[in-house]
């Protein structure tokens, strides 16, 4: 009997190529309908798939070219002189990336121009590697005195920072992609030189160490796939099962990987390590992996889950957090990690065809995954926070590009989560209105789709076999469509008052069973049959556990899979972290063609909230507040934003009261404007560590002189000053000062105040000193940082 992989394969359109291969004896039990039988041409996702292709994918490569990413190449190549190189020791993965990511948009749209330059490129990569192999350009580069993350021999330093195989990773899910949307072996026969080389010196009895930076696993299994050569699925189990247990949570190695059941540590290589225990055990039948992955999953969903779809809450080794550590303004959750979230699911729903994995899935692609990325496509997210006060903004480039490369590969692929097949069952998964073909045992099936999703919950599916045959639809009924607002119950709609789910068979309703999660249609289709699928999509309050205390007192909206934030230019004098909203205010869904590419606007009644002087009590301001999805926002520059609307005035950051700082105008030595506002917002930090409120820094400058300034609205007479520090050892690297000193404007001239108090350099308090008053029109704080750290000000009150 053919394995579904062997089929799928055959029906991918590889024919010439994949045919004469052998299909790996086991595979997943479930397996995708590739992105290439699936054409999507909705007013949501194909518009971001042509602006990848046009905008995203010509401004990575130009900025590859303009930051030293492919000269690193020419140099490995011998085309350049020099030992020039870029930041990081991963930077060639960029280049990988942003290939696999051009050779899908390809498929999507020929490209003839785009396909001469990616085949230099290759040309190019093939030049860069060793006569043996090894394909690395830092270390080609630069062998004598490489880069201090790489060890004077190969393969030394893996475990820690070098990224050896972490670039061999990226460069095989790169060449697979290349040679299955185009056919051509050119990068597949550099990927499998390299691997052979991995296979000689790596591996039981040869050197034994785990990839520092997982994702060389499923590299080698995708590579296994194509290639059938065991030895790449042997590699790719024994950088599995070499990990731990005496190694760091950073990057998972403090236990054995069949031990762990806990998400801990950098959130990027957990997750594409856990992907790759799901294609281990798929493919060897191995079922430790599974039960450790089933157990970490559920710690995610139940712990560690944005509502976005977010994981990484921790800038801190840009890591998962502890249990319910989910903070809004300092969330990491990193555009890679969101798109790693969705790999992972994709691969737990393959095993286990439960649709709860692709809720997850789902949460993540519409809201967190997608936040990365402008909407012109040259903007991006490297961390994706669910606050702001505007100290965040896109970037047009980062030194550490993961992120912006990682996007331009998966946007690309978008289409191959829509469908997926085991035997004659057949998988809809996601909602974009599409045409494709499949191939299931019984015969053709051509399906078209068409909905507005996720502006409202109607789907038409026209059933199309080439002849009459009986299979089975299964329809993926979401979570929440059914009131759940996430498994795991780390989430719940506020009224969750379920709603029946229609379903008809040709204009007829019909009764169905709920297996999974998916609606079971097994019949004798024919040409022309018609499914239609109403879900009924409404706007929905959601709470997070309570357990979760950055989101107490407030909700969530979602409607469908999209989940809303309040930003400034929607809502009055551009402001929206002083917002309350009332738990029962209705609101109201208008799609706005012309807001953000085309949007559905929720619009409902709140209040703004400002501080008094001399007095506890709030002063209220009633508004309309307008909410728009989350992945658009910062598209209209910096400003306020929030995913958490609270519903209790204690859970709402008032507009500060009109003090002798906040009427003032703050000034720095910084460049940049944007933390200025900081200073004096009246927002007490939990303690100097707090990076969830904004605060100001001079990070990474160390031991100089900075300063920051108040100029006052009007003459004032002042004889106090109170500081709050931030400092975020021993991870981060600002420190409390060594001393500071406050200085006030006399005759145009700085002049030292004559304090009465002793100056104070505490960490986790204000730091109050006391001087002999004196009039003036400013004042300042003149820094000095530590040797070794820069500081920084969450707070700074004058009286
Ligand atoms: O180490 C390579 C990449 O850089 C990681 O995946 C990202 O998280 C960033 O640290
Ligand atoms: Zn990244």
């Amino acid at each position: 009997m053919r394995s579904p992989f062997f089929v799928s394969l055959l029906y991918l359109g590889f024919t010439g190529v994949a045919s004469a291969q052998q299909a790996p004896p086991r595979d997943y039990p479930i397996q995708p309908v590739a992105f290439t039988q699936v054409h999507v041409h909705d007013t949501f996702w194909a518009p971001k798939m042509q602006t990848n292709a046009d905008v995203t994918i010509p401004h990575t490569l130009q900025q590859c070219r303009q930051d030293g990413h492919i000269d690193n190449f020419r140099r490995a190549a011998g085309e350049l002189p020099g030992d020039k190189l870029t930041q990081f020791p991963f930077d060639d993965t960029d280049i990988y990336k942003v290939i696999e990511g051009a050779s899908y948009a390809m498929q999507v749209k020929k490209n003839p121009q785009l396909e001469t330059y990616v085949d230099s490129l290759i040309t190019l990569i093939g030049k860069a590697q060793e006569p043996d192999g090894y394909l690395y350009t830092f270390r080609t580069v630069k062998a004598a005195k490489p880069h201090e993350w790489i060890g004077t021999k190969r393969w030394e330093k893996e475990e820690d920072l070098s990224h050896e195989l972490y670039n061999s990773g990226h460069l095989y899910e790169a060449a697979v992609a290349h040679y299955q949307a185009t056919g051509k072996k050119t990068l597949l026969d550099i990927a499998t030189k390299n691997a052979d080389l991995l296979v000689r010196d790596l591996g039981p009895g040869k050197v034994e160490v785990y990839p520092g930076h997982q994702v060389v696993e499923i590299g080698l299994a995708k590579l296994y796939r194509v290639t059938g050569k065991q030895q790449y699925l042997d590699l790719a189990k024994f950088f599995l099962d070499v990990r731990g247990p005496k190694g760091n949570d950073y990057n998972q190695a403090a236990k054995r990987v069949v031990d762990q059941d806990e998400a801990v540590g950098h959130a990027v290589r957990a997750t594409y390590m856990y992907s790759a225990m799901a294609d281990v055990a798929a493919l060897t039948g191995d079922k430790r992996y599974l039960t450790a992955i089933d157990a970490i999953w559920n710690d995610v969903v139940s712990k560690k889950l944005y509502i976005t779809g977010g994981i990484g809450a921790t800038g801190n080794g840009e890591a998962f957090g502890k249990p319910f550590e989910l903070p809004n303004m300092s969330a990491y959750a990193e555009t890679c990690a969101s798109i790693a979230n969705v790999y992972w699911n994709q691969r737990m729903f393959l095993l286990h065809g439960d649709a709860k994995y692709v809720d997850v899935l789902e949460r993540t692609l519409y809201n967190g995954l997608i936040a990365g990325v402008s909407l012109s496509g040259d903007h991006f997210f490297y961390p994706n926070p669910l606050a702001s006060m505007g100290q965040h903004q896109r970037g047009a480039w980062f030194a550490c590009a993961c992120c912006i490369s990682n996007m331009t590969r998966f946007m690309a692929s978008v289409p191959g989560y829509v469908y997926a097949q085991n035997a004659d069952n057949l998988y809809v998964n996601l909602f974009m209105t599409s045409t494709s073909d499949m191939q299931l045992p019984s015969g053709k099936v051509g399906i078209e789709q068409k909905t507005n999703y996720p502006w409202d919950g109607q789907l038409d599916l026209a059933v199309n076999p080439q002849k009459r045959q009986e299979f089975t639809l299964r329809i993926r009924i979401p979570g929440w469509a059914q009131q759940q607002a996430s498994p795991g119950g780390l989430y719940r709609f506020m009224d969750a008052t379920p709603q029946p789910i229609p379903l008809r068979v040709n204009g007829k309703p019909v009764q169905y069973t709920l297996d999974h999660g998916y609606a079971v249609l097994k019949r004798r289709w024919q040409k022309g049959d018609q499914v239609t699928l109403t879900l009924p999509m409404a706007t929905e309050k959601v709470m997070a556990t309570t357990q979760v205390k950055d989101d107490l007192g407030k909700f969530a909206l979602q409607r469908g899979p999209v989940v809303y934030c309040l930003e400034g230019p929607d809502n009055a004098n551009g402001l929206v972290q002083n917002i309350t909203v009332d738990q029962k205010a209705p609101v109201e869904v208008v799609y706005q063609n012309g807001l953000l590419n085309g949007i559905n606007l929720l619009t409902t009644n709140g209040v703004s909230t400002r501080r008094q002087l001399n007095s506890d009590q709030l002063l209220t301001t009633p508004q309309a507040v307008k909410a728009i999805p989350y992945y658009a926002w910062a598209n209209r520059g910096p400003s306020d934003m929030t995913v958490w609307v609270p519903y209790e005035a204690s859970a709402s950051k008032p507009q500060p009261a009109p003090t002798v700082a906040s009427r003032s105008t703050p000034s720095s030595s910084l460049k940049s404007t944007k933390t200025l506002k900081a200073l004096a917002d009246q927002y007490d930090p939990i303690d100097s560590k707090d990076a969830n409120y904004p605060y100001l820094h001079w990070w990474p400058k160390k031991n100089t002189i900075e300063f920051v300034q108040y100029d006052f609205a009007e003459p004032t007479t002042v004889s106090e000053s109170k500081v709050y520090w931030f400092d975020d050892g021993p991870w981060g690297g600002c420190r409390i000062p060594a001393s500071y000193k406050v200085y006030y404007q006399k005759d145009g001239k700085w002049v030292p105040v004559k304090n009465t108090t002793p100056y104070t350099v505490a960490k986790d308090n204000y730091n109050t000193v006391n001087f002999e008053p004196v009039r003036t029109t400013a004042l300042k704080l003149e820094v000095q940082l530590p040797v070794d750290n820069a500081t920084g000000i969450h707070e700074w009150m004058v009286k």
